[in-house]
């Protein structure tokens, strides 16, 4: 297959998925280009088979705001034609989905006919597209896709339900985990740096939006700070961080935070005991699976799709919605029941491994070939 992938560069779970299923892709054997306007964070450049198109954004003065899903579109243009490609999985809906669809019929017009995937991963469906100023035009070009994914149930279900898209169009493949660099590691380096005196260590990763209510990840954390021994260790950046810090201080824990900014979150999960996840709704919440991959339990809501990764009291514990006394209440019992912590971590590597990459690589790529080629090689 000849491909284009579209995704966001930045920290965050949609980038991830994309960049890890492009560098898959290609050591099958598949030429995959990636568009987007930086290289994702997760990409190695120099990947066989793999090569990587920024969309460059012009300046001109007229434009108070640069007009990206236009740059974007052509862009798709050229490399498919260019370098022959028939394929376009964007990951997120908005605005990848609209300008493949657009890319798609400036091409027929020149004789090439292109097939579109989108890949939704959250808030592209449960905020941005609900919003009035986008919700028209993602529902359009969602339905105009000829393959529609979502990583978790919850995540398809609300798409039919607010999009009116019909069921048997969305295939749910949850994302998957590298194995191999998110495992445990005991005496992992970075826990005697964090935790000097032998403290416990919990962690939050994310790119600190709203969704994530890191407010709740400090007030669950003061909680359990008051129990026993603790530290938190934040990674990441993003707008709400500096609210985390103000209320780390309000409530008298500042000292116990580490804010540790973007940095590769293997090495501190490995040095972890828990990781906080309260967010309002993750679609899947792959940085809890790559926390689980570490052998570390997740501590979270019944909300979203994370139900669908962490199994409440086995692989990590789900608290009511909206109630942080609960999550920092459990965490600290949790942690003061050594047998039980311990089963809890080996149950934790044991559901990630439910979602090692080959079998979900597989399905992408079934699902890929299926609507890639000629009409008569997908006949065979
Ligand atoms: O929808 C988003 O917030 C964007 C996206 C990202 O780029 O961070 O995150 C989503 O996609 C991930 C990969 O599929 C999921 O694991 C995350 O749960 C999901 N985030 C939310 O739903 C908030």
């Amino acid at each position: 297959m000849r491909l284009v992938i579209v995704c966001y560069p930045t920290y965050g779970g949609s980038g991830a998925v994309a960049a890890d299923l492009a560098q898959r892709l290609a050591d099958r054997g598949h030429e995959v280009h990636v568009i987007s306007y930086e290289v994702p964070f997760r990409l190695e450049v120099f990947h066989p088979n793999l090569l990587f198109h920024a969309v460059t954004i012009g300046d001109y003065p007229l434009f108070r705001h640069p007009p990206y899903t236009l740059h974007l579109t052509n862009k798709i243009i050229e490399v498919c034609e260019e370098f022959g490609c028939d394929i376009v999985h964007s990951h997120y809906a908005i605005p990848h989905a609209v300008s493949a669809l657009l890319a798609r019929q400036v091409l027929a017009e020149r004789g090439r006919r292109l097939r579109l995937v989108t890949t939704l991963h959250g808030t592209d469906i449960t905020l941005v597209g609900r919003e009035p100023g986008y919700h028209r035009l993602t529902s359009y070009a969602i339905a105009q896709q000829d393959a529609i994914t979502a990583p978790s149930r919850w995540l398809a279900e609300a798409t039919v339900r607010d999009f009116a898209i019909a069921s048997e169009r969305i295939a749910v493949i949850p994302n998957a985990v590298d194995l191999e660099r998110f495992r445990p590691l005991p005496e992992a380096p970075a826990r005697r740096w964090l935790a000097p005196r032998g403290e416990a260590v919990l962690v939050h990763v994310s790119n600190f939006r709203p969704v994530k209510r890191v407010e709740q990840v400090v007030e669950a954390f003061a909680v359990l700070r008051r129990r026993l021994p603790a530290v938190l260790a934040l990674v990441g950046d993003g707008p709400e961080l500096p609210k985390a810090e103000q209320l780390a201080r309000e409530l008298g824990v500042r000292d116990d935070v580490r804010i540790l900014g973007q940095q590769r979150p293997e090495a501190i999960l490995q040095a972890s005991d828990l990781f906080l996840l309260p967010s309002i709704a993750e679609s899947f919440g792959l940085a809890a699976l790559e926390a689980l991959a570490c052998g570390v339990p997740v501590i979270g809501y019944a909300a979203g799709g994370l139900p669908e990764v962490v199994e409440d009291g086995v692989s990590g514990i789900l608290c009511p919605v909206g109630e942080p006394v609960c999550l920092g209440t459990l965490a600290a019992n949790l942690l003061n029941d050594r047998p039980r912590y311990q089963q809890m971590r080996a149950a934790a590597r044991a559901r990630a491994e439910r979602f090692a990459p080959g079998p979900i690589v597989d399905r992408y790529e079934r699902l890929l070939m299926q609507l890639g080629g000629t009409d008569e090689q997908r006949a065979r």
